[in-house]
């Protein structure tokens, strides 16, 4: 694999709060995609892969960071959440919006001093 492909996933997840890696068209995205949007999630970045050149090596990195190949892959603040089914879990319980409100605070405080 490319360490380029590597670098630009891991930056990616650091430059971005909400990162979602995505293929448009899968039904397990599209729910993490709708799940964050309703948990409040404004500053959702989402890369979708599907017609990328390097769309195998980016899932071979998200493979060697988090164990699982497949898409979605949702990380929030930098920490894997999962894919699809366990984002909609984590709305289910109310971890994810509480997620997501301590992500916007920290922002809004590191936006202001
Ligand atoms: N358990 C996973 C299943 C995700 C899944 O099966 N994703 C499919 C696309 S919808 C996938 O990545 N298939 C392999 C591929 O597209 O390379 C989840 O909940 O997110």
């Amino acid at each position: 694999m490319a360490a380029s492909v590597k670098c630009l996933v891991t930056n990616m997840i650091k430059a971005n709060s909400i990162m979602v890696f995505s293929k448009s068209t899968c039904p397990f995205c599209l729910m993490a995609k709708s799940v964050l949007k309703d948990a409040g999630a404004k500053n959702m970045t989402v890369l979708e892969i599907e017609n990328r050149p390097d769309a195998f090596d980016i899932q071979n990195a998200l493979k060697d960071m988090t164990g699982s190949a497949t898409v979605p892959a949702v990380f929030v603040a930098g920490k894997y959440l999962g894919g699809g089914t366990e984002t909609q879990e984590l709305f289910d319980t109310g971890k994810l919006k509480k997620l997501i409100e301590d992500v916007d605070t920290f922002i809004k405080k590191n936006d202001s001093s």
